[in-house]
Order: structure tokens, then C-alpha cells, then sequence
């Protein structure tokens, strides 16, 4: 680990987590390990290029460390207090505006302190990004937890170029109402010079909350922001939907030892003719009860057979100190201990449920052993399962069950696409893909395996990194239209198009 030379860069990407981990190891020393996610694969190379650093949370409570240097990005680490992480981060971020921001489907709680806590953590975070962004630097804030950070920067830092990506969805103004501090988010976000959102719908939620909450002009996918006695200035919102880094997980796919693995887990469940999997953070927007009442209704009408089809259940630990995760943990237990009591014999588990995380090796095995994936999400920004999954089957085999109300389903259009709300309907997609004819199967992974090969994402970040830079140098189009792919026409409001 070495000191940064220097603190003044050129690009800083924002995020509530640091893309690190700290490890302390058996005799007290400190270490730490880079987390794999996408987004760090993605920006590790613009990093490298521009001088890049990295603002950010460590994930634990009052633990002050110095910026340092991880394999070539600058880490700069923000403080959270155990109340902070109480109020901002469990409270307004994760209770208030995620079940918000999900179509409600558990209520909000709206609490003063937390918003106060929100505010004064944001400030926390751009006054760290103020102090290490160079001269016209390019910022870029990452997801809800974060959203005053944008107009806090402009204010102290008006040379800055400012980006902000909403990984889950912004809902439509109906619901977004409710929020007692519904203008002072959008005046945050409004600071940024581009608005980054998965769906076409989600920007065009946004651009309407914009217009009946300010007095802000909008046309197609820009903003004009008017200041008392200063020219307008133009924010671009509109929609960019991330990726995974496609060829990593394919490239351990084709790994003979993940093979092998694959038929290991195979094997220890009993060697079923087919095997369905769920792999979801424990969390209630992604409908695995829902799941798991239609795989139950299936068994108990004897369309389906425990001897025949097992479905592996991953859901990995999320949130436990937020009260609504830990009694969907009870209710996700004990409708899964009810369909093994009921369904299960000596020799075959209805359900195979495992509450931990797994290293990346595994989940590749994991896809590779699954005939079937279901992802029955209420609502998900993207959901980057789906496209893992498509990214691992290089044998173009295996059936996507997926919902129509994640972003992935934007583009995922040949997968089996549900209402999982609608649960008659999901039994019958559940049934059609397990008894799905292999021609079929190919022809649809082959269109799906196309798309998530060509849309990675690095092509993400360097689309929205572009854009940022198009906003920079004023040289973005304000007549560029919402892109409406055919299918999607029907579900889009066309007020906010024009
Ligand atoms: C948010 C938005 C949006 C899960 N369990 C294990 C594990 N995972 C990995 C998956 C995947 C990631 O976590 C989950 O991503 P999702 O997209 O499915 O969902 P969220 O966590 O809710 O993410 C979402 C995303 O941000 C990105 O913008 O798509 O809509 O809600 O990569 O593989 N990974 C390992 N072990 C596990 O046990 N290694």
C-alpha cells in the first residue's frame, strides 16, 4: 500500500461503498481486498488513464483511515459514525427511499432525523470529492444513497463536470409525491450536468416528477435548469442501462474445473432432470416468495415432481438490521421449510436454500448446473443475474425465466417473461421452460447470449462517460429523442416525450 502522490484528480467516481474491502487479519494487520463487482471492472481502466480516485464508505462504523493507493486507484475514504449508518444509511437510504423508489411495495417510513442525517452525509461526501477533484474535473456520483451530492459540488465547485447513475428505478410521480423532501431531491440531482437512469422509464418518471415539482423547460431527454439572474444550464436525463463485464464470466465458464463443479452440484442434489435456480440478495423487491409459492402450487398439483426438478435457492445475507428484511428472512424460511416438509423424501430436497454468499467460482458453477433461472423480481433497476447468467451459458442451453418489471427485460426480450404477480402465470412459464425443446432453447439463448456480449459494461461506461463529455463542451443535442425501441412504445407515457 502506498501514500497518493498527490490529491488532485482528474476523474472521481463517488460511491456510498468504497470498491475495497479492509481485512484484518489474524495478528491484527490491515489489509485490503478489491471487490469484484462490475462497475469497479468497468472504471478500473478509466481510472488508470485519467488519474482516477475513488470517494467512498469502507463499511464500517468510526473507522478513520488516511487515502491511500489499491492496484493503481486512489481510495479515499468517508467516515460514518454508527448513528450515521443508522439514520442515513439503514433509515433514509434503505428504508425510506429504496421501498419508495420500488413501487412501494413496503412502506416507507419517512423520519426527520434520518433526512437531517441524509443531508448532512451527503455535504460529508462532496466536500471529500471537493477536496481531491483537480481543476475541471470529471465527477461521477453513483445511486440513490447519494442523489444532494450533485448540487452540493456545483455550489462549491462550479468548474466541475458532474455525472450521477441511479442504479434502481425512480418511480412514477404518483408514488415519488409521497416524499416529504420530494423538491429538495430533485434540486440535488438537477446539479448534475447528466442523469443517468436503467430504463427509458425511469428518466421519464424523473422528467415528469421535474416538471410538476419546478418550473425547470424539458424537452425529450433534456432539462433546462433556470437560475435568478443567470443563463439556463442544460442537464441531460435520460436512460443507460448497465452491464456486467460479459467476457470474465463466460471465460470462467469455459473453465473445466467450474465444469466439473457444475456437475458436482448436480450430483449432490440427487441428479434431477432439471435443475432450477434462484440467486437474489434477501431482499423483498425480488419475489422470492412469489417463486416459491409457484414451484409449491406446481409440486402439490403434481405438475411438477420432486424426484424430477429441485430448485436452489440463493439469497444472500442483505440489511439483517433493517426490521422489514428480517421478517421476510422468517416468512422466506418458513414457506421453504413447509414445501421440503411437505414435498421432500428421503432421497430428493424440494427446495435446496442456502442464507450466504458464495465466491463468484461458485455462482458461474451455479449457472452453469441451473436449467433453469428464475428471476421474479416486483421491481429491479436491472437485475445483473439475468445477464450472468446468459453470459456463463456459452453452451447456448439453459431458460431464462424473468420479470417484466426488471430492466433487464428491456432488452431480454426472448427470454419467458412473467408477471409474477400474476401466479398462474408463472406456473405455466415455469412449466413451459422446464419442458422447453432443446431447439428452442438454443435459438433463444443464442439471441440473448448476443445482446449481453454486445452491450458490456465498459460499452455502459464509455456511453455515459461520452455523453458527460458531449454535456461538457455544450455540444449535446437537445433534440435528441427518447430512444423507443418498438416494443416498448405501449408502456411509455408519450407526455414526457415531448
Ligand atoms: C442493484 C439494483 C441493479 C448475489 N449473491 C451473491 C453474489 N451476488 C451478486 C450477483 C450480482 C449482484 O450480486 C446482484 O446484482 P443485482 O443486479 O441482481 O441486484 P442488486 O444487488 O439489487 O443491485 C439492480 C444493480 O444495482 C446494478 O446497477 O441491476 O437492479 O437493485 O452481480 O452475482 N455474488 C457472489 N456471491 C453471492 O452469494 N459472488
Amino acid at each position: 500500500m502506498a501514500s497518493p502522490t498527490h490529491a488532485d484528480y482528474d476523474f472521481v467516481v463517488v460511491s456510498n461503498r468504497l470498491p475495497v474491502d479492509r481485512v484484518i487479519g489474524p495478528d491484527g494487520d490491515e489489509s485490503w481486498t478489491r471487490s469484484p463487482g462490475g462497475l469497479v471492472t468497468a472504471l478500473e481502466p478509466v481510472m488508470r488513464e485519467a488519474d482516477g480516485a475513488w470517494v467512498g464508505w469502507a463499511g464500517q462504523a468510526d473507522v478513520v483511515i488516511e487515502p491511500f493507493e489499491n492496484d493503481g486507484i486512489h481510495i479515499v475514504p468517508v467516515v460514518l459514525s454508527d448513528y450515521d449508518i443508522q439514520n442515513y444509511y439503514e433509515g433514509f437510504s434503505n428504508d425510506t427511499l429504496w421501498p419508495l423508489y420500488h413501487d412501494v411495495i413496503a412502506p416507507p417510513s419517512y423520519h426527520r432525523e434520518w433526512w437531517e442525517n441524509y443531508v448532512l452525509v451527503n455535504q460529508r461526501f462532496a466536500d471529500a470529492t471537493a477536496a481531491v477533484a483537480a481543476q475541471n474535473a470529471v465527477v461521477w456520483v453513483q445511486d440513490y444513497q447519494l442523489q444532494l451530492v450533485p448540487q452540493m459540488l456545483r455550489d462549491s465547485r462550479p468548474d466541475l463536470t458532474i455525472g450521477f447513475f441511479n442504479h434502481i428505478p425512480f418511480p412514477p410521480y404518483e408514488i415519488y409525491s409521497q416524499l416529504p423532501w420530494r423538491s429538495q431531491i430533485l434540486d440535488g440531482l438537477l446539479g448534475a450536468d447528466v442523469i443517468g437512469f436503467q430504463r427509458i422509464a425511469d428518466a421519464g418518471n424523473f422528467s415528469r416528477a421535474v416538471r410538476r415539482l419546478t418550473n425547470h423547460a424539458t424537452k425529450h431527454t433534456s432539462i433546462e435548469v433556470a437560475a435568478a439572474h443567470q443563463r439556463s444550464r442544460r442537464v441531460i436525463a435520460r436512460s443507460f442501462p448497465i452491464s456486467i463485464d460479459t467476457k470474465s464470466f463466460e471465460e470462467l465458464a469455459r473453465e473445466p474445473r467450474i465444469q466439473e463443479r457444475a456437475k458436482e452440484i448436480r450430483e449432490g442434489l440427487g441428479s434431477p432432470k432439471t435443475v432450477m435456480l434462484g440467486v437474489d440478495r434477501l431482499d423483498y423487491t425480488k419475489g422470492i416468495g412469489h417463486r416459491l409459492k409457484a414451484f409449491g402450487e406446481l409440486l402439490a398439483e403434481g405438475r411438477l415432481s420432486v424426484e424430477d426438478v429441485t430448485l436452489v435457492q440463493v439469497a444472500s445475507p442483505s440489511r439483517e438490521r433493517v426490521a422489514a428484511y428480517m421478517q421476510l428472512r422468517d416468512e422466506i424460511e418458513l414457506t421453504v421449510g413447509r414445501i421440503n416438509g411437505d414435498f421432500g423424501t428421503m432421497s430428493h430436497q424440494a427446495v435446496s436454500y442456502h442464507h450466504h454468499g458464495y465466491p463468484r467460482d461458485e455462482m458461474v458453477a451455479l449457472y452453469l448446473a441451473a436449467d433453469v433461472l428464475l428471476v421474479t423480481a416486483l421491481r429491479d433497476g436491472m437485475n445483473l443475474v439475468a445477464k450472468e447468467y446468459v453470459a456463463s451459458r456459452f453452451d447456448d442451453d439453459g431458460v431464462l425465466v424473468l420479470s417484466e418489471f426488471t430492466g433487464a427485460s428491456d432488452e431480454l426480450k426472448r427470454a419467458l417473461l412473467v408477471n409474477p404477480h400474476d401466479i398462474e402465470g408463472l406456473k405455466d412459464a415455469i412449466v413451459q421452460a422446464v419442458e422447453m425443446p432443446q431447439r428452442d432453447r438454443t435459438a433463444r439463448m443464442r439471441a440473448m447470449r448476443k445482446r449481453v456480449l454486445e452491450n458490456d459494461v465498459q460499452r455502459w461506461s464509455s456511453n455515459f462517460l461520452e455523453t458527460l463529455e458531449l454535456a461538457r463542451k455544450g455540444r449535446y443535442d437537445r433534440n435528441e429523442p427518447m430512444e423507443l425501441p418498438d416494443e416498448l412504445e405501449w408502456t411509455v407515457d408519450r407526455r414526457w416525450t415531448t
